[in-house]
């Protein structure tokens, strides 16, 4: 394809629209299990209202409302069976009459069989790559909008705008090909990226900001060339989700030099991340991509209750315009961020970061 459309330094984008939706508040489950107690999730409706309060306190509410979902978007980068099983796991676990909310209880760990049961809770734990996550009879609506959100707002790249930001929730980047979990169903970033393929582009590269590493997007794009995957993250050895995100995983076959793991230790400040982002940018730069997806985490802060990085709010305002100076058509989605009060501040900062560079 032509280049989507690349700006020069020169041309200050002025304009980012926000894809959102109301849906988001169909999933909020009651509980989370946390250092084995069920806690009030982290991820919680309130962070998507702090988002939105910001973006108008700073003039970037350009709001836009997504389509429909289209199931085949998903399916491009998430297995049949899979988007089957998130779409009936609710009735399918309210028909056992279970009171509480669906929460897996046996996994296929080493040496069992990797099958799919038939009964609701087999399903579960056969899919779900953590337990945190529940699912409730609102949560299959939500992930959908959520999806449907990422891929208006691609419709919007592709349609010829520079930017635009998917105020996504639930969030994606740990849902795999055929995996749930880290309060993700499906992987709107991943989604997005194919759509880019699908409409022409040779190349688009995600890069993950989010504290946590996005296994869900490493696993979908690992054998494949077309996509870049780079990730800054707390180092799996001390971090969620602790079984992928190291630093020799390189990519397979095709894949192979295409997946960039930049694992992060405890207490690592702005200076540090920034040396690991500037390396993920000009591996970027280096791989001509055609348009750029950000897994936009802002779990990177220093209050952060679940992370320990030490960002501070005016740190998103750099990398925002480090970002920026990649050149490239860009596409934020929203991931994670659980300091409440200041995931508005700090997510928004990436933006007009990005915007004034
Ligand atoms: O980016 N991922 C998250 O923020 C979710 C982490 C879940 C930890 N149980
Ligand atoms: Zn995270």
């Amino acid at each position: 394809m032509h280049r989507l459309f690349r700006f020069n330094l020169s041309d200050k984008i002025i304009k980012m629209k926000t894809v959102l939706s109301e849906d988001h508040r169909l999933h909020f489950p009651k509980g989370e299990l946390f250092g084995g107690q069920l806690v009030r999730p982290f991820e919680c409706p309130e962070r998507w209202d702090h988002v939105v309060n910001r973006l108008k306190a700073v003039g970037l509410d350009d709001f836009v409302a997504p389509g429909d979902f289209r199931r085949d978007g998903a399916t491009r980068v998430h297995s049949e069976n899979f988007v089957a099983f998130l779409e009936s796991a609710w009735s399918l676990w309210a028909k056992e009459g279970f009171e509480g909310e669906a929460l897996p209880s046996v996994f296929p760990a080493r040496r069992m069989r990797q099958r799919e049961p038939d009964h609701i809770d087999g399903k579960l734990g056969y899919y779900a790559m953590a337990i945190e996550t529940a699912i409730t009879e609102g949560t299959w609506q939500a992930a959908a909008a959520s999806a449907a959100i990422a891929q208006k707002a691609s419709d919007l790249i592709l349609a010829g705008d520079q930017c635009a930001f998917a105020l996504c929730r639930p969030p994606g980047h740990h849902a795999g090909r055929d995996l749930y979990g880290g309060y993700c169903f499906l992987n709107n970033v991943a989604i997005a990226a194919q759509q880019f393929i699908d409409n022409g582009a040779k190349r688009v590269a995600v890069l993950d900001v989010d504290f946590h590493h996005g296994n869900g997007t490493q696993d979908i794009f690992y054998n494949r060339d077309d996509v870049l995957f780079a990730s800054l993250h707390g180092d799996p050895k001390d971090a969620f989700p602790h079984f992928l995100g190291y630093a020799d995983e390189t990519g397979e076959g095709p894949g192979e030099g295409f997946n960039a793991n930049y694992p992060l230790a405890p207490g690592t400040p702005y200076s540090k991340w920034c040396t690991a982002l500037d390396d993920a940018l000009r591996r970027i730069s280096a791989f001509d991509a055609d348009a750029l997806m950000v897994s936009l985490g802002v779990d990177t802060f220093e209050n952060d209750p679940i992370s320990f990085f030490k960002l501070k709010s005016d740190d998103y305002i750099d990398y925002g315009k480090r970002i920026a100076a990649l050149n490239l058509p860009t596409l934020f989605v929203m991931e994670g961020g659980y300091a409440v009060e200041e995931i508005g501040i700090n997510t928004v900062n990436v933006l007009t970061g990005f915007l004034e560079n």
